[in-house]
């Protein structure tokens, strides 16, 4: 474990002359035939046949998706196949080389382009399967040897993907996610992404959580050319690249990331040309130049080979299986159709092009190489050929034949009921390497907001050693708010670290972590920054466990601060819960007192969902009495915070104490008692406590910082009348912040956030 050792610089300026080349990437240097590498011992005569097995299971497989659009797929002359058609025939070398060289255990991510690497990842881990492995895969078959039993496996996840694109509840994602997120956990593969580049920092976070668990696993994280123009892509170079995983200060574990970003370089983005229009360089390996200072390994192959590829990754993952990650190659293919089967694609590109790289064919080269090894004779290739094909057909059969899922289970894996009740052996009871600070404690027992916070953070962290919390300037320094001082010091710089200004990645890398097991909690230093990781939050964060079907749990948690009321002005002061409680998947919890920031964010660091865990700068300084015995507060229980008859507060966040302020005022001064219901998390909601509050007293008013215009509070309000009109007296009043940006000067700060007098003043309205 690497403790605490500072960063702390004494270098002074320097300003020595020195030049510096970017060093040397090579292309296209593989020289091999399937001859040489057979005599060489680099594959065998059967390892080949396979290789040429899995890339014409995946032509297959993709013809077919052409061929059902026209009619024209024999086996299913009248099957009307519906979703995107994001072929990749053409690239297959580039899955099949690379996964042929991937243990079981390591994983990929892929982007919308990716059945070859579902079908070919998940290939490669069924032939390493033992028997025992396949019959689970296969209870059903009545195979006996082990052949049968592997070609019953492999026809199976044929079947499971072919059932996947159809929409079926059998397929691998139960028809919920489809081929443009197709994942199989089971052999290793972390999921296709549609948002182009999304995958690629959860790829990176799967390989720190690899290299955290101190085990050799590899993630090949395959994405376009174009993706490598994404910010989040960048980051994730630069995220891998950091010197802190491999210098002095890493201790035992000075170790680079365990990634291989294998970029599938079609040369077109949709329809645009990376290479000569979009892009200021020739090569993409050049990418890699500029985020470490070895290039990252980076080099050039010919993505038509089979032979290249399976050549370039073994030196890849070798090099990360020995610390010495991260490695990016670069693979030079085409796709012979065009983005979609939409798109004619001459508007872009000459059919003379496309005859040059049909040339050049992956699949045809190896059949002539196969034959030319003498490997099989064309009789033999040609059953090979019958055989997937006959495997495909039937497999495709018998999913248009399967169950749509059930209408009624629509939202069926939004969210998980599961919860880290229990610790893994070995993972419990961390001791820290120094005590954490006792938060400081009034004579009555009260602590602050902001040491609740920390506290739950250490016990949480003493409790399960999957949890890791890193974030900006949150080590050495505890965070901008002094919040986390001291973690770093009680876990080391294994579990509590520096990231770089990369919230995208902060996030992305924390679903890759997350679903491969860890449950990293992460920071936003002002809540604001979340709209620089919103897709890593709303698209990923948020939607995989249901996209694959309930395959993954993403427990993780983000926490992220909101700056109003101390002049930040627009970017640092907005209240920005409403837009994330629209994007289900995520739960978002906002607490208002020490309490229950304390009880939450423990409970929230051990539920299997993503939280969003919002805090209220403001109320950091607050004190209240937190209990010193372990109290975990359930999420989705609202608090009434205080009782009454006469009229309903609703609120949440720092709007809580402005609600008993004006609750004071409405007894003191005309003798109303109100309840104030604190919400606690909005998602999951309670509605139940509001609505029995509702119906008590017959008058509601609902408050919080957000500005009104889309906010939460709407969706209370709406609620109530839905489900209370009867019950109510008065219409239910709204309270929030002026439509408008948040501005520096105090004058106008307060006269744009709502205050208790506000809240007074709504509910005298409604008496
Ligand atoms: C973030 C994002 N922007 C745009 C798109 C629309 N889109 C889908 S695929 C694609 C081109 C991707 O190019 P590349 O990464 O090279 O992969 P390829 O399609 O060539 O396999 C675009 C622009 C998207 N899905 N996601």
């Amino acid at each position: 474990m690497t403790t605490a050792a500072a960063y702390r610089s004494d270098h002074g300026p320097d300003t020595a002359l020195f030049e510096e080349s970017a060093g040397t990437i090579t292309g296209f240097a593989y020289a091999g035939t399937l001859a040489t590498e057979i005599a060489d011992g680099g594959i065998t005569g059967v390892e080949a046949l396979e290789l040429f097995d899995d890339m014409l299971a995946i032509r297959e497989l993709e013809e077919m998706i052409v061929r059902l659009r026209s009619g024209g797929y024999d086996p299913l002359p009248s099957y009307e196949y519906r979703g995107p058609t994001h072929v990749s025939i053409g690239q297959e070398a580039s899955p099949v080389g690379a996964c042929s060289l991937l243990r079981i255990d390591d994983n990929i991510t892929s982007s919308h382009r990716g059945h070859g690497d579902a079908v070919a990842k998940g290939f490669a881990a069924i032939r390493r399967m033992s028997d025992e492995a396949l019959r689970a895969r296969v209870p059903f078959s009545a195979g006996g040897t082990h052949e049968e039993l592997l070609e019953a496996a492999l026809e199976e996840h044929v079947y499971h993907v072919i059932a996947e694109l159809f929409g079926k509840e059998t397929g691998y994602s139960a028809g919920r996610g489809g081929g443009m997120h197709i994942g199989d956990f089971s052999t290793g593969n972390l999921g296709a992404n549609a948002i182009v580049g999304g995958s690629v920092p959860i790829a990176t976070g799967a390989a720190m959580a690899h290299r955290y668990d101190r085990s050799d696993r590899v993630v090949c994280c395959f994405a376009g050319d174009g993706a490598y123009a994404n910010g989040v892509v960048l980051e994730s170079l630069n995220w891998a690249a950091q010197a802190q995983w491999t210098n002095h200060l890493a201790g035992d574990h000075a170790y680079g990331l365990p990634v291989i970003y294998f970029i599938q370089n079609n040369h077109y983005g949709m329809t645009h040309h990376t290479d000569e229009e979009v892009m200021g360089v020739r090569h993409l390996a050049r990418r890699a130049a500029g985020f470490s200072e070895d290039n990252m390994h980076a080099e050039t192959i010919d993505g038509m080979d089979v032979l290249a590829v399976r050549d370039a990754v073994r030196r890849a993952a070798a090099l990360c299986r020995a610390g010495q990650g991260p490695v990016l190659i670069e693979a030079s293919t085409y796709r012979y159709y065009g983005h979609s089967l939409s798109d004619p694609r001459n508007e872009y590109r000459t059919r003379e092009e496309e005859a040059a790289w049909r040339a050049v064919d992956a699949i045809e080269r190896l059949k002539l190489q196969i034959v030319d090894a003498g490997v099989a004779d064309e009789a033999g290739v040609a059953a090979v050929e019958a055989k997937v094909r006959e495997r495909n057909a039937r497999a495709a059969v018998r999913a248009s034949q399967a169950a749509d899922p059930d209408p009624a289970e629509a939202l069926k894996y939004l969210y998980t009921d599961t919860a880290s009740d229990v610790v893994p052996a070995g993972r419990g009871d961390v001791v820290p390497f120094v005590a954490v600070p006792p938060a400081k404690r009034d004579a009555d027992g009260a602590i602050t907001y902001r040491d609740a916070i920390r506290d739950a953070l250490a016990e949480e962290m003493i409790r399960d050693g999957r949890v890791l919390f890193y974030g900006e300037d949150v080590a050495d320094y505890g965070g901008a708010f002094k919040l986390t001082k001291g973690l770093l010091e009680a876990f080391g710089r294994d579990r509590v670290f520096n990231t770089p200004i990369s919230e995208a990645c902060i996030c992305g890398t924390a679903v890759g972590a997350a679903i491969v097991g860890l449950r990293p909690v992460v920071e936003l230093m002002y809540m604001d920054f979340a709209l620089m990781a919103s897709d890593q939050i709303a698209n990923q964060a948020a939607k995989w466990h249901y996209m694959s079907g309930g395959q993954v749990e993403v427990p993780l948690v983000i926490r992220a601060s909101v700056g109003a009321g101390k002049g930040y002005g627009g970017q640092h002061s907005q209240s920005l819960e409403s837009l994330f409680t629209h994007l289900p998947g995520i739960y978002v919890i906002y607490p208002s007192n020490p309490a229950d920031a304390k009880g939450l964010l423990k409970s929230a660091i051990r539920t299997n969902n993503p939280v969003l865990f919002v805090e209220s700068q403001g109320l950091y300084p607050t004190k209240g009495i937190v209990p010193e015995d372990e109290v975990l507060v359930p999420i989705g229980v609202a608090r009434v915070a205080r009782e009454g008859n006469d009229l309903t507060i609703v609120s949440w966040g720092p709007a809580v104490p402005d609600a008993l302020a004006a609750a004071d005022r409405l007894q003191a001064e005309d003798g109303v008692g109100a309840e104030v219901i604190d919400l606690r998390s909005l998602v999951p909601l309670d509605m139940e406590t509001v609505l029995t509050s509702v119906r008590k007293t017959g008058r509601c008013v609902v408050a919080s910082q957000a500005i009104l215009v889309g906010s939460y509070v709407n969706e209370i309000v709406a609620r109530i009348q839905l489900e209370a009109f009867d019950f109510l007296d008065a219409p239910v009043a709204r309270i929030g912040a002026q439509a408008g940006i948040s501005p520096q000067a105090e004058s106008l700060e307060r006269a744009f956030l709502p205050n208790a007098g506000d809240i007074y003043d709504a509910a005298k309205g409604l008496l």
